[in-house]
């Protein structure tokens, strides 16, 4: 638009005038104009609604101050309330030098560090949101049947049917342990129901060397690499056997062997812990990457930005997977953001960035899979937002249904299960049947029991046992706590639990 057409245009529009004609006029500042100009912006802009209801343009003549100090704020003062002041011929002989300047200057740009950036004349607020959503890519549709003929290949039996039984076995463990904690018999529970693919076709997708930084909801990362279901009940029930010791709350699993690090309980924390493992698998020239999983809830919090920030510009190999599961506790994801989700987060960091269906096995499989091979063969950060629904409630401290509709509990649940649709797939393809599920579920069940009730059984960790596998030689302050914790259980012996060795 020439600056003819954006004067005519806008001559009689107030706001949208000013703001225009601010930005030809900035360009011709000097530091002194700039210091006569420095009027405060909360000022110039009750000044700016003053003007627009008495279509005053001649009142002009005060300071604007732009909205940020790189911009050096605006001066209506001189240039361009002079020729305000003016009409006609003369006024848009000057304009169309103003033009042909602008253009010039458009044209040209000016180099930046990260590139060159053009100039425009036209004043344009890049949007906050766009009204078309970043697309979600999926595989197969919620009947399980390939939106593409070409993308049912990408898994091969033996792992899908490896995802689909970790999937049911995960599914199991999760009503069982939540039920034992209804009971009584554990302290905590937290399931990952509606979350299965995630969990499962994620971990498929990866190497076993791949460092895995998880947030809380992603146990079927281990199970895939082996952590049993009896490991899983030991660390629950905090007893000798958990690789814990009892020391941390349930759900707080964790492998050295299985290259998973321990849960942290506060959110985000794993999250710039990953990039700094991630940087040292490239000073080390390693073949591998890490995987940050996270929820949108947690991407509130400034570790989720220090971390992508980071990561863009050390060109980290990490992959940063959220799972957006729609609520953080009670929060629903409308209060908790107003971008376009996380993908869109990603890109503003300099960061590839894909969403994908988390309800979709495949895809989840086949994007964790390339954004694998980018993040090592390119040396460079990736970030996969996964849309999913937490379809239970977010721990047993937690009941839903105080703030979520049953109803859109129900339809997550039903139309949009990740595990049916997957299976549907696999008996599609003839690589599963009805009797394969049945022996399944049964299979499953037992060896849930079985692990909660060995558990339950197994010896509680001795109580010197909180205070060791930290320190090389136990400092003062740690034996001064040990001291007075066993005098405590010694003033107190009905206040602490009958079964622990002391
Ligand atoms: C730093 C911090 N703040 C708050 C909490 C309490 N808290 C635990 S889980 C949670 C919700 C997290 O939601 P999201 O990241 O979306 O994960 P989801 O539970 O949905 O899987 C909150 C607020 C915490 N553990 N740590
Ligand atoms: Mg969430």
């Amino acid at each position: 638009m020439s600056m003819l057409q954006l004067l005519t245009k806008t001559r009689t529009c107030g706001v949208n005038f000013i703001i225009k004609r601010m930005i030809c006029t900035n360009y011709y500042l000097t530091s002194n104009a700039y210091d006569q100009a420095n009027v405060s912006s909360s000022f110039s802009l009750i000044g700016v609604g003053h003007l627009r209801r008495n279509r005053k343009p001649d009142a002009f003549g005060f300071g604007f101050s732009d909205f940020s100090s790189s911009n050096r704020g605006v001066y209506f003062g001189g240039r361009y309330h002079s020729s305000m002041k003016l009409a006609g011929e003369q006024i848009l002989s000057e304009e169309d030098e103003d033009e042909d300047r602008d253009e010039e200057e458009e044209k040209q740009g000016f180099d930046f560090p990260g590139g060159k950036i053009e100039y425009t004349t036209i004043i344009n607020f890049l949007p906050g949101s766009f009204e078309k959503r970043v697309q979600c890519y999926r595989v197969l549709d919620e009947d399980g049947y390939p939106i593409s003929s070409n993308m049912t290949e990408l898994a091969s039996k033996e792992v899908a049917l490896k995802v689909y039984k970790g999937m049911v076995t995960l599914n199991t463990m999760d009503k069982f342990f939540y039920e034992a904690q209804r009971q009584g018999r554990l302290s905590f529970y937290l399931t990952s129901f509606g979350e299965e693919a995630v969990n499962l076709a994620s971990a498929a997708a990866l190497s076993s060397d791949d460092i895995v930084l998880a947030q809380y909801r992603e146990p079927g990362v281990l199970l895939w690499r082996g952590f049993t279901v009896q490991d899983f009940a030991n660390q629950c029930f905090g007893n000798k056997a958990g690789h814990g010791k009892g020391r941390q709350m349930p759900i707080h699993y964790g492998s050295k062997n299985l290259n998973y690090v321990t849960i942290s309980s506060p959110l985000t924390t794993q999250l710039p812990q990953a990039v700094g493992m991630a940087y040292s698998l490239k000073m080390d020239k390693k073949d591998s990457c890490v995987v940050a999983f996270f929820g949108e809830g947690s991407t509130s919090e400034g570790d989720f930005h220090a971390a992508l920030n980071f990561a863009a510009v050390m060109d980290a190999p990490v992959v940063f997977f959220c799972r957006n599961n729609g609520w953080a506790i009670s929060t629903p994801v409308t209060q908790q953001f107003r971008s376009d989700g996380i993908v869109v987060k990603g890109q503003a960091y300099g960061i590839s960035s894909i969403r994908v269906d988390g309800n979709d096995a495949l895809a989840i499989y086949d994007a964790v899979r390339n954004a694998r091979q980018i993040a090592i063969n390119e040396q460079r950060p990736i970030l996969i937002e996964a849309m999913t629904y937490r379809v239970s409630h977010h721990s047993t401290s937690d009941d839903s249904t105080k703030y979520r509709s049953t109803d859109e509990i129900e339809h997550w649940k039903t139309t949009h299960s990740p595990v049916t649709r997957f299976q549907k797939w696999l008996e599609r393809k003839g690589w599963w049947s009805d009797s394969e599920e049945a022996k399944l579920h049964v299979e499953a069940k037992k060896e849930v029991k079985q692990a909660i009730d060995e558990a339950e059984r197994e010896e509680m960790p001795q109580l010197g046992d909180m205070f060791t596998d930290v320190y090389d030689v136990l400092p003062s302050n740690l034996m001064e706590q040990e001291t007075s914790l066993r005098e405590t259980i010694q003033r107190h012996p009905m206040d602490f639990p009958k079964n622990m060795p002391i």
